[in-house]
């Protein structure tokens, strides 16, 4: 591709003349489609969602994502923003499209790439010469180079980097601090060859602070490395809470003391690892990879799925020693969002949680301000409804509602004799103990608890 050309598409970015189209507006796509419109482009957002399109052209975010409601309303009232179904984009005035299509594990922890590759079939049928394709969802390494490209340079007839662009944009959002995140963090911008990691830095660059270039293997296998080497981190932080337990130490100690050494940065263990992305990226990391000694990485996602069946051990140790059996017990679980002040509860580990208690014979209430999802359980509208006749209280998610409670207030709700079991480990154990509540923690040791696995 000549010069001359890519400078044409530099001054269309600059003068945010591009026509862009987001395909997917989920959690990422719907932010990334927010923040280029507030920038000055022109876009056009996608999904197969009928009610998701017509959420958005109505002024209305189908979720709840700090500071996006007001984005997506002022930019559809603007003109700048407007959803369509996937069918109905065909590509005729669009010069840019962003892909933000789930890439989910299977049953078999295999990843399935259907949902994406249907949309790049679309995406390659269309596809005209100058186009920028660029993809944010999670992709196994080798994807660009190895089925992406192929496909879209065989549907089009195109060549990749020469008469169209393309390129592996990784996203690194976190859900509650998505535009913030999107605008702040360095965005890794891996092209399939030089010409389209310039055009897509110059575009990313209109809306992020900072851009690093690199290729798309290597941003491929950056991106799963970042959630991989947190997934290896908390279960770490999980192993040493078990330690805990069967020494009689406190893990959240433990892990304070350590992490004043210069060089060490301990996660915090808990009941469980949830949501979408740290549950399934270590598995497309090592997609493929024959390795010759022991899988770490595999480990600890075991470590971190068995949390929590830990903690159901850690409530029936509890109510058992307050000569109570689970069967019949009643049970109030706070939170089923899978990580704190969020409202999602994909792969939260409240599901298993809940799953097991009831299958156990124990009656669950469940309360979440922030989430609808209940896995089973009877929902509480209020924390007070939840503890009432409870026997066992069980903090799963650490929301700032659950920070300060009133142990003393909660105690009196109670049954006799009741007990909390903190997954999270927010609650001040000598605190609960003094209103008469038995504490029990997940890494918290004490004789009493120390559980066998
Ligand atoms: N968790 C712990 N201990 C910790 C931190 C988290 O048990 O010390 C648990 C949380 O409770 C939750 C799970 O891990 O169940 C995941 O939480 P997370 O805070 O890692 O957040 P995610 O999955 O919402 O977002 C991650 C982020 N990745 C990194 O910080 C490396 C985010 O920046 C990515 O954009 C996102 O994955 C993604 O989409 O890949």
């Amino acid at each position: 591709m000549e010069t001359a050309t890519i400078k044409k598409l530099f001054k269309k970015i600059q003068d945010k003349n591009l026509r862009l189209a987001i395909i997917g507006s989920g959690y990422v796509g719907l932010p990334t489609a927010a923040l280029f419109a507030r920038t000055g482009f022109t876009v056009t957002t996608t999904d197969i969602n009928s009610f998701i399109i017509k959420s958005i052209n109505s002024g209305t975010s189908p979720f709840n994502e700090p500071g996006l409601q007001e984005l997506v309303s002022r930019n559809v009232q603007s003109g700048k923003l407007r959803a369509v179904l996937n069918c109905d984009l065909k590509f005729e005035e669009e010069d840019a499209a962003i892909i933000s299509i789930q890439t989910p594990i299977d049953e078999n922890k295999k990843p399935n790439l259907s949902f994406l590759l249907h949309a790049i079939e679309n995406v390659g049928k269309n596809l005209r010469k100058q186009m920028l394709i660029v993809i944010c969802s999670t992709l196994p390494p080798r994807t660009m180079q190895e089925v992406i490209r192929p496909k879209l340079e065989s549907l089009s007839a195109l060549k990749a980097d020469k008469d169209f662009y393309l390129a592996y944009v990784p996203e690194r959002i976190a859900p509650g601090k998505a535009l913030r995140e999107f605008v702040e963090s360095p965005r890794l911008i891996g092209g399939i060859g030089p010409n389209s990691t310039e055009i897509a830095a110059e575009l990313f660059g209109t809306v992020c602070h900072k851009t690093i270039k690199t290729d798309a293997t290597t941003a491929e296998i950056a991106k799963t490395a970042e959630n991989t080497f947190r997934d290896v981190n908390i279960a770490l932080a999980n192993q040493l809470a078990l330690i805990c337990e069967q020494h009689g130490a406190d893990v959240t100690k433990v892990i304070e003391l350590a992490n004043t050494h210069p060089r060490v940065n301990i996660h915090t263990p808990g009941p469980g690892v949830g949501g979408p992305c740290l549950t399934k990226d270590p598995y497309l990391l090592t997609r493929g990879t024959k390795l010759p000694n022991k899988d770490v990485i595999a480990a600890a996602r075991e470590t971190n799925d068995y949390m929590p069946r830990h903690v159901v051990k850690l409530i029936q140790n509890a109510l058992e020693h307050e000569c109570k059996s689970i069967k019949n017990s009643r049970i109030a679980i706070l939170g089923t969002a899978y990580k704190a002040n969020v409202e999602d509860s994909r792969y939260s580990p409240a599901e298993p949680i809940i799953k097991k208690l009831k299958d156990l014979g124990a009656k669950i209430i469940s309360y979440d301000p922030h989430c609808q999802s209940t896995f089973g359980a009877k929902r509480a509208t209020s924390l007070h409804e939840a503890a009432k006749s409870a026997d066992c209280l069980v903090v799963i998610t650490d929301h700032v509602e659950f920070k300060n409670l009133d142990l003393a207030d909660i105690k009196q709700l109670m049954r006799e004799n009741p007990v909390i079991v903190d997954g999270k480990r927010i609650i001040n154990s000598h605190e609960a103990e003094k209103s008469g509540l038995a504490y029990y923690g997940v890494g918290f040791g004490k004789s009493r608890n120390t559980t066998q696995i």
